[in-house]
């Protein structure tokens, strides 16, 4: 198939199963609140209340992909779409604010919190986690290797080959760009070669780890900021509110002290969610008094009080989805501006958080974030899923913004410093 038929595909309209807002097909539904849930507690300040929780629901280990989608959730503000503001919020995976344009049924019941994992320890984990990657990025792994297998099994590396390599390497979520790159590579060092299928995944792996290498870049604390402030932002469902738990239990583990910000204010839910991981890791957590209160005040609420208490990190939750596109970009900016009344330097690091199993979606959240926030790293989850993980490959060569940490599942040692080898060879199949 010619290049540009491909292209034509990668750029159509993402299908379903890409678009991380709507549901799945086969997803269960949310489970009902279960008997006694807690509600918000009462706050003693207007714009903040601060955990313990009062009864956490009990916890109830679930097979993973029912857990997989955001809960719906009220739609706050009575503004149209343009045409143009649609499909760029289609097309950034967004969708679910564009079906929230439409006419409104009368408001569901409140959100049931979402389920979460039972917690191991975090030493009994580790063990696997490279299984589980590879396990996600099987999916992408296998069309990869089966089409450079199919391609090379002995073959002289010619125009047409190469070509085929770089259509291959479109479909498996490179990205134009480094698929480009990685064939000339190829075409500077092999041309007119004979190889093997064997010998184009090492060099694949190479070229691929060559891309990523740069990005790899742990996610630098300076405690001595108390709190280092880490602004954590992402369209909903794509695992903020889980990866700021699992953040939050390796920094204690290591001795930081921690805390929380629920600044999802909109979703009961959420603000659940983040007070049971509240619990289980110790970190405090700050609550928004009333749901829907406004999240700049409890950020900044919270992060005077985390001075005042020289606690080192403070991880803020926000919303990934409001209305529309401009009413989230204000809201967040907005979490900023107060943040710098506090500290002019805070947030120290806003962390972009994107689903893996969204493929090229992902590449639309980054330039739709970077517009809203000064976007400082990216935290790549459920790459233990059906992940596209090719889709990586392109926002390093796209952004080059650092990837601090991957998710591999939903314990708190499932998340995993990015390393540019082991994700290429994963990536291509190899040990
Ligand atoms: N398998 C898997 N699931 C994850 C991972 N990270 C988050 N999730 C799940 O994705 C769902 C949405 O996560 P959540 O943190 O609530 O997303 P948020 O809306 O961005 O805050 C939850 O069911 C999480 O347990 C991951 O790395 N792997
Ligand atoms: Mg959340």
């Amino acid at each position: 198939m010619a290049l540009k038929d491909w292209l034509g595909r990668i750029r159509a309209k993402p299908s379903e199963a890409e678009t991380p807002l709507s549901t799945p097909p086969g997803q269960l539904p949310e489970p009902e609140p279960p008997q006694g849930a807690p509600t918000l507690p009462p706050a003693a300040s207007p714009g903040l209340s601060t955990a313990p929780v009062p009864v956490p629901p009990p916890f109830t280990a679930q097979p993973p992909l029912a857990r997989l989608g955001a809960a719906p959730e009220p739609a706050p503000f009575e503004i149209a779409l343009t045409p143009e503001e649609e499909a760029a919020l289609r097309e950034a995976g967004f969708e679910a604010e564009i079906e929230a344009e439409a006419p409104q049924p009368p408001p569901a019941p409140p959100p049931a919190p979402a389920p979460l994992p039972t917690e191991e320890p975090a030493e009994a984990a580790p063990a696997g986690w490279f299984t589980r990657l590879r396990t996600g990025l099987s999916r992408s792994t296998a069309r990869l290797t089966e089409s450079v297998t199919t391609l090379f099994r002995k073959r002289r590396l010619d125009e047409e080959a190469l070509e085929e390599l770089e259509d291959t390497l479109i479909t498996a979520d490179l990205g134009v760009a480094a698929s480009r790159r990685i064939v000339e590579g190829f075409r500077r060092t092999r041309f007119g070669k004979e190889v093997t299928d064997e010998e184009v995944k090492a060099a694949l792996a190479e070229e691929i780890a060559t891309i990523l290498a740069p990005v790899a870049q742990p996610l630098v604390l300076d405690p001595a900021r108390a709190p280092h402030v880490v602004l954590v932002v992402g369209v909903n469902g794509t695992g903020k509110t889980t990866t700021i738990a699992k953040l939050g239990q390796q920094y204690r583990e290591q001795g930081l002290s921690c805390a929380f910000v629920a600044g999802d204010t909109f979703r009961a839910a959420a603000v659940e969610q983040l007070q049971i991981w509240g619990e289980r890791t110790g970190a405090r957590v700050f609550t928004p008094a009333k749901e829907g209160a406004d999240a700049a005040g409890l950020a900044f609420d919270a992060l005077t009080a985390a001075r005042a208490e020289g606690i080192q990190v403070l991880l803020v939750d926000t919303a990934g989805r409001l209305h529309n596109k401009s009413a989230l970009m204000e809201e967040l900016r907005k979490v900023v501006r107060v943040i710098k009344r506090v500290d002019p330097e805070a947030p120290h690091s806003v962390l972009l958080v994107l689903d893996a199993t969204t493929g090229q979606n992902a590449v639309q959240q980054v330039k739709v974030f970077k517009e809203m926030v000064d976007v400082t790293g990216l935290a790549v989850t459920k790459l233990d899923g059906s992940a596209k993980g090719g889709i990586v490959v392109a926002l390093a060569q796209e952004f080059g913004l650092p990837v601090h940490v991957v998710g591999v599942g939903e314990k708190a040692a499932d998340l995993r410093p990015f390393t540019a080898r082991d994700y290429a060879r994963g990536l291509v199949g190899l040990p």
